[in-house]
Formats: C-alpha cells, sequence, structure tokens
C-alpha cells in the first residue's frame, strides 16, 4: 500500500473517530407525533375541561408553542412537509397520496431521520411517524435504522358502537365508551415499546426516537375510565354559532366537500355530538397518560438531563365548529397543533405566542444538535422563542390545502385565499372563534394587503399519484374538481 493511502486511510479513521466522540456529546431526541390533535390540550386551552397533566408537566418544563400550526390540514402532507422540510406547495403533495419517494425529485431528499443518521445518531421509530408504510417493509429500512411496531387502533367492538355514518359508513367513522384493557391499545404497545428502547439504549451514541401515537384519531374507543374525566352534559360541547358558514366563501366548503367525516347536522340528528366531544376528549386524555409512560422512563433511566423532548400534533379536528367534524380546512380548529419542546437548550415555562409552524422542527433540531445547518429548509430555527419566549419572529404561520388554498396566521389575525380569489380574515384577539369575517371590511383593507404578501409565491399543483382530498380549480372555467369528480356552483353542499 502507498504511503499515501495509507495516510488517507489513516486520516479517515481519525476523522470517523472524532465524528463519534463528538456525535456521542450530542443531545438525543425523543420526538413524539399525535394523530389529529387539535389544541384540546390543558395548557393550550381549546377546551377548558381538557385533561393532558403529563403535556402540561413537559410544557413547564420546556417551552410551549401557543401559536403553532401545521402547514396542511390532512396527514399524509403535514408529516411530510415536516419531515422534509418543504411546503407542500413546493412538493405538490396536498393528498394521502403519494408517498413522496415514488416522486423522482423528492426520492433521495434527506429526511430529518436521515440527517441525524449522517451524523451519528441511530434513528428508531414506532407507531404513526410517516402515513402509510413508508414504501413497504424493504425499502423502509432507509428512512429508520430500527422499526418497532405500527400501533394503531387496537382492541376495537366487533361492530360499529354508532348508527351508519353518511358516505359509505366508513369504518374509522366511530367512537364511545368501550370496555376493554387499556395494554390492548396500539398506543400502548408503541409506548411499551419506545420505553424497552429507552431502557437498553447506549449512552455511546446519541439516539433519535421517534413514537407516533394514533389516537385521538378516529375511531375514539376509549375505556369508562376516561370518560369519568368529562361532565356527561351538554358543557364538553364546544361553542358554535349557528349561522357561523354565512359569510365564508362557498368555496370554503370544496376543501371538505365530501368526506367520510359527518357534518355537525348529522350528530346532532344521530345525538352523536355529545358522544363524539367525550370520545374525543377522553382519547385525548388516553394518549396524554402514553406520553406521561415515556417522560417516566426519561426521569428513571437518567436520561431526561441529556435528551430534548420535541411533541407535537399533525393537524387539528373540528368537532362541530363551523357546521363539521373532522379536518381539511384552514381556520384555527384544523390548524392549531401543540408544540413542545423540552430538555438541554431549552427555556423553562416558556410560553410563545409568535407563529410558529411544524416546518420549524427541522431546523430547530439541527440547531440545538449543533449539527451543520442546511440551505434547503423552508422553516426558521425556534432557537431564539427557545432562549426567549417573547423573541419576535417575522414569519406568519401558513397552512396549505390543496393549490392555491393558504391560510397565513399571525399573532393576532387570520387571513385566508381561496382557488377562486375569495378571502377570509379574521382578528382572533375579538374573535378567538373566527366567527366575524371581516375580509370585505374597508378598514381592514391595510392589514389584508400585508397578509396577502405572504401567500406563497411557489404554488404547485398536486405531484404525479396524488389522490383522496384532491381539489383543482380552473379559474378560466370556473370549475372546481374534488376526488375526480366536478363540483358546480349550483350544485348543493353534501350533507347540509
Ligand atoms: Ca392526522
Ligand atoms: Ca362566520
Amino acid at each position: 500500500m502507498k504511503i499515501a493511502t495509507r495516510l488517507l486511510l489513516c486520516l479517515a479513521a481519525l476523522t470517523g473517530c472524532f465524528e463519534s466522540v463528538h456525535a456521542a456529546a450530542r443531545p438525543n431526541i425523543l420526538f413524539i407525533a399525535i394523530d389529529d390533535q387539535n389544541d384540546w390540550i390543558g395548557h393550550l386551552g381549546g377546551h377548558p375541561q381538557a385533561v393532558t397533566p403529563n403535556i402540561d408537566a413537559l410544557a413547564k418544563r420546556g417551552t410551549s408553542f401557543l401559536n403553532a400550526h401545521c402547514q396542511a390540514p390532512l396527514c399524509n402532507p403535514s408529516r411530510t412537509s415536516l419531515m422534509l422540510g418543504l411546503r407542500p406547495t413546493t412538493t405538490g403533495i396536498y393528498g394521502l397520496a403519494p408517498w413522496f419517494r415514488t416522486l423522482p425529485e423528492w426520492s433521495g431528499r434527506v429526511a430529518l431521520p436521515q440527517y441525524l443518521k449522517l451524523h451519528g445518531y441511530k434513528t428508531l421509530t414506532t407507531g404513526k411517524i410517516y402515513h402509510g408504510g413508508a414504501g413497504g417493509p424493504k425499502a423502509r429500512a432507509q428512512e429508520f435504522d430500527v422499526w418497532g411496531p405500527n400501533g394503531g387502533i387496537g382492541a376495537k367492538p366487533d361492530q360499529k358502537l354508532i348508527p351508519p355514518t353518511p358516505g359509505g359508513n366508513h369504518p374509522l367513522m366511530d367512537w364511545g365508551v368501550f370496555p376493554h384493557r387499556d395494554e390492548d391499545k396500539g398506543d400502548w404497545q408503541i409506548t411499551t415499546w419506545a420505553v424497552e428502547q429507552l431502557q437498553q439504549l447506549s449512552a455511546n451514541q446519541p439516539f433519535f426516537l421517534a413514537v407516533g401515537y394514533f389516537l385521538p384519531h378516529v375511531p375514539c374507543y376509549a375505556t369508562q375510565k376516561w370518560f369519568d374525566l368529562y361532565p356527561d352534559d351538554d358543557s364538553v360541547l364546544p361553542k358554535v354559532l349557528a349561522d357561523d358558514r354565512d359569510d365564508t366563501p362557498r368555496f370554503s366548503w370544496y376543501l371538505h366537500w365530501d368526506l367520510p367525516e359527518p357534518r355537525l347536522k348529522w350528530t346532532r340528528e344521530n345525538h352523536q355530538w355529545r358522544n363524539l366531544v367525550r370520545s374525543y376528549l377522553a382519547s385525548v386524555s388516553f394518549t396524554d397518560s402514553q406520553v406521561g409512560r415515556l417522560l417516566d422512563t426519561l426521569e428513571t433511566t437518567g436520561l431526561a438531563d441529556n435528551t430534548i423532548v420535541v411533541l407535537w400534533g399533525d393537524h387539528g379536528w373540528h368537532l362541530g365548529e363551523k357546521g363539521i367534524t373532522g379536518k381539511n380546512t384552514l381556520w384555527d380548529r384544523s390548524t392549531r397543533v401543540p408544540l413542545v419542546f423540552a430538555g438541554p437548550g431549552v427555556d423553562k415555562g416558556g410560553r410563545c405566542t409568535q407563529p410558529a409552524e411544524l416546518l420549524d422542527i427541522y431546523p430547530t433540531l439541527i440547531d440545538l444538535c449543533g449539527l451543520p445547518p442546511r440551505k434547503d429548509l423552508e422553516g426558521h430555527s425556534l432557537m431564539p422563542q427557545l432562549k426567549n419566549d417573547r423573541a419576535k419572529r417575522p414569519w406568519p404561520a401558513i397552512t396549505s390545502h390543496n393549490q392555491g388554498n393558504h391560510g397565513i396566521r399571525t399573532e393576532r389575525h387570520r387571513y385566508i385565499r381561496y382557488a377562486d380569489g375569495t378571502e377570509e380574515f379574521y382578528d382572533l384577539q375579538r374573535d378567538p372563534n373566527e366567527w366575524h369575517n371581516l375580509a370585505g371590511d374597508p378598514r381592514h383593507e391595510k392589514l389584508i394587503a400585508e397578509h396577502r404578501q405572504w401567500l406563497p409565491k411557489i404554488d404547485l399543483p398536486p405531484a404525479r399519484g396524488s389522490a383522496s382530498r384532491v381539489l383543482t380549480y380552473d379559474a378560466a372555467t370556473d370549475q372546481a374538481v374534488w376526488e375526480g369528480k366536478t363540483i358546480r356552483r349550483g350544485d348543493p353542499i353534501p350533507g347540509l
């Protein structure tokens, strides 16, 4: 072997050695996702009765973003955006399909766990982090080193608990008290697996452990003890305004035109509104208890001091507000999510009201772990707010649902623009429920114009292979197409 080659090999070995010394000193990351978790979390105040002592305790020992929003109000596009560090309008991924690796432009994109792995992290996952199977058992090995159980619903009744729901009686549209063991739920099982990993992980290599909870995604089954946390009367119902949709554009309906999620009208007629609300709340509290099992393990294993915890929800959920249940909207109930950071480098007790995006998680973790920054991420590090919760941010939080439909959330206001040019504008300080659309009010013209400037400059049509919850609009013919079916201006709104 030539001397030069030997030297190079020695250098490579040394660099590798330095890298692992560096890596060993880096903080671990516990990454907790909660599916369809809106702002019904104790300290977020989205629902005054929500019981979430564990998430609230995490917020106390870290910094919570009170004005954090998803980039898409749906699983696949929200998670794709967060994990790639790109807006849905940049990838064209708006629907439940495609899996982004099927697109040549993103097949080689270094996602968050891969970037951490490149810098010495062991990456593990369980439950729902990516939507779908991440390309199947063989392909998914490139996303994470270790795959735990998938989780999901777990124990479920033989038959649906509620009457047949409109639009085909979808099996996921179900909820209620169902006697079973908590240990038989998918979310319990993924927690058990994650707890075992935490107990076994070596101190010589930092880890990125991603735990993705399924609940409070429907079907919301829980045992009586979780329901008992909430009164069985109408005090649990969220506030709704009877004619709330009278001042929202017709196009707002196109974003959730025809869905398995029933409208408020159906839940009322079938005496299911209170049952749904209590089932969702019971599921939120159950999931919180599982988060508690993870956080307790961090303490008992001594990992807490060197582990960054980040907890987030992929998007919100309506439970009657604006006449609907479900997601697929650009209002706070569908876009506002919990986002909490705790651990080394994070201020204790921070409460930040500046707008934040799930897109900010990727660059923030890079900052917190001292990794080389990336210039190709569309979010912005939240590091200044993790040090000082009053630090200003110049950017709003932007949510998009299909090409041309965007919500711009600043500290006080929300602006919405739909693909046909119709608009909404709300003053959340005076109108926290977004009941009174001020878009036509000349007194707000200047503010609205300022918000308009933030509409995404890149706004791609749906990517190849897009399906499920995909809406397109042709301005020339004023024609909207929802999941392949044309919507005409005169068509009655389904389910009303
Ligand atoms: Ca979701
Ligand atoms: Ca209204």
